[in-house]
């Protein structure tokens, strides 16, 4: 039933989608039937959206800001923060396409945020103009301290190019075990790393209870909120 842990000196690399959330009361992408807060995210998660509505793609992000301040982890957060505890960060890698950073606040001591986050915004223009942390419960701010632009949330945009993806791409080719936690596999490139590390010779798991279908070696159709916990127990 469970995947072989990696050995000693291998690692294991999670890589997280919305699904992974979605027991902290996060709506999925798919889930909401494509709708983020009323909003289709190619529509409104886009450099070319924000140029034109500012305030529509604000409003969608601080709704989401909203949503992920009531938002608490689940107890396949906590497990994954657990592992990483007990095994090092070398051996247990976790990336998420997730930007509500609850894998953090379950205790995860390093995380590659490959989408971004919410809780960090900067002026529209650039990241010259400095960066804001907003933190839970707060309203982020609409418009740049020093000129007045627009500010944006520091989240990787449909068109953006993901962050960190040559360390992703040597982890994945380098792990033993990859397990693609609440992910769809639409989104690229975040989609193409389980194939990468299944061509390195990594042992490839979907976590979902609705299998993609994807080229995994091993598929659990289960909750990450109850399989991470069940593993991470068998692992340990
Ligand atoms: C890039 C941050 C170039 C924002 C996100 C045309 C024009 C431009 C680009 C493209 C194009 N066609 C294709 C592309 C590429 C595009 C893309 O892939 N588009 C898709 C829609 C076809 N990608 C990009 O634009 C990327 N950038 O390509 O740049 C480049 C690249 C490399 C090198 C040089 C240049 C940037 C993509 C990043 C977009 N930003 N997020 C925000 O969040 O607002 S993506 C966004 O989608 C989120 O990250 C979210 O995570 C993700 C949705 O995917 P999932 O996480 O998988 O979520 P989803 O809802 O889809 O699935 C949830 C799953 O969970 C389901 O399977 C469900 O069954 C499961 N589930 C449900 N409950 C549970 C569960 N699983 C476990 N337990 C449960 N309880």
């Amino acid at each position: 039933m469970w995947p072989p842990p990696p050995p000693p000196d291998r690692s294991v690399l999670f890589l997280s989608g919305a699904g992974l959330s979605a027991a902290s009361g996060i709506a999925t992408f798919r889930d909401a039937g494509g709708l983020w807060e009323g909003s289709r995210p190619e529509e409104v998660a886009t450099p070319e959206a924000f140029a034109e509505d500012p305030l529509r793609v604000w409003r969608f992000y601080a709704q989401r800001v909203e949503d992920a301040s009531r938002a608490e982890p689940n107890a396949g957060h906590l497990a994954l923060a657990r592992l990483q505890a007990a095994w090092g960060p070398r051996r247990v890698q976790l990336v998420t396409q997730n930007v509500d950073g609850l894998l953090g606040l379950a205790g995860a001591v390093e995380v590659i945020e490959m989408h971004g986050s919410l809780w960090s915004w900067r002026c529209g223009r650039g990241p010259g103009h400095g960066r804001v942390g907003v933190g839970r419960g707060e309203i982020p701010p609409r418009a740049c301290a020093r000129c007045g632009d627009p500010m944006r949330p520091e989240v990787v945009w449909f068109g953006e190019v993901p962050l960190q993806l040559d360390r992703i791409g040597a982890m994945a080719t380098r792990c033993h075990t990859f397990v693609a936690v609440g992910t769809s596999g639409l989104v690229y490139p975040a989609a193409g790393f389980s194939a990468l590390a299944r061509r390195a010779g990594a042992f490839t798991v979907e976590l979902n209870p609705r299998s993609t279908g994807g080229p995994f070696d091993l598929v659990l159709e289960a909750p990450a909120e109850e399989a991470l916990p069940a593993l991470v127990e068998a692992w340990l």
